[in-house]
């Protein structure tokens, strides 16, 4: 087991449209524990697998209180079946887009499709954190971002900072004037 990297804003995998899982093997399991054991140190309430740059429909989520104990549930393929007409507004932040926070819509309550990790078909209802969640987790595997809800103002703002702080990251120190010192 080991934590992986995170994939952050504005690396372009981010946008990948992830791949269905057909293997219920060891491989899956294996990568399932990694996600585990990067969301819980992150720490993340859930985590899909593009964020650890593996373009595949794997999502990880733990709802559980501080000082409850850890409730880990996995979601292979998952799709939104139903969703409610009524809205809901979460303030959500995304490990990709660290130290991000905003307010954003969605369907209060969904339903939605999926496999475990044997490759049983499950269904679940979900409203509050959990029906957020999911809508946020399965955005990622279609390549949708939260941000993407908010104004394109807003959005513009966060992608020039994730750009800039990404360059500078990758820049070579920088010696101002280097030639004109006496
Ligand atoms: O840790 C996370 N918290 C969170 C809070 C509100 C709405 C969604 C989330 S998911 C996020 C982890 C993450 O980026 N998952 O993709
Ligand atoms: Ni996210």
């Amino acid at each position: 087991m080991a934590t992986r990297d995170l994939v952050i804003l504005p690396d372009p995998r981010l946008r990948q449209t992830s791949d269905t899982v057909t293997a219920f093997d060891g491989k899956l399991r294996a990568l399932v524990d990694d996600m585990f054991e990067t969301m819980y140190a992150a720490p993340g309430i859930g985590l899909a697998a593009i964020q650890i740059g593996v373009p595949l429909r794997v999502v990880t989520m733990d709802l559980a209180k501080k000082d409850d104990p850890p409730a880990p549930q996995v979601f292979i393929n998952p799709q939104v079946v139903w969703s409610s007409e009524e809205k809901g507004a979460y303030e959500e932040g995304c490990l990709s887009i660290p130290d991000y926070y905003e307010e954003v819509e969605r369907p209060a309550a969904v339903k939605v499709k999926y496999l475990d990790i044997d490759g049983k078909e499950r269904e679940i209802e979900a409203d509050g954190l959990l029906a957020t969640c999911l809508q946020h987790e399965i955005d990622h595997t279609n390549g949708v971002l939260f941000i993407d809800y908010l104004s394109k103002l807003k959005r513009d703002m966060v992608v020039r900072k994730f750009k800039k702080a990404a360059k500078q990251a990758g820049a070579a120190p920088h010696v101002p004037n280097p030639t004109h010192e006496l």
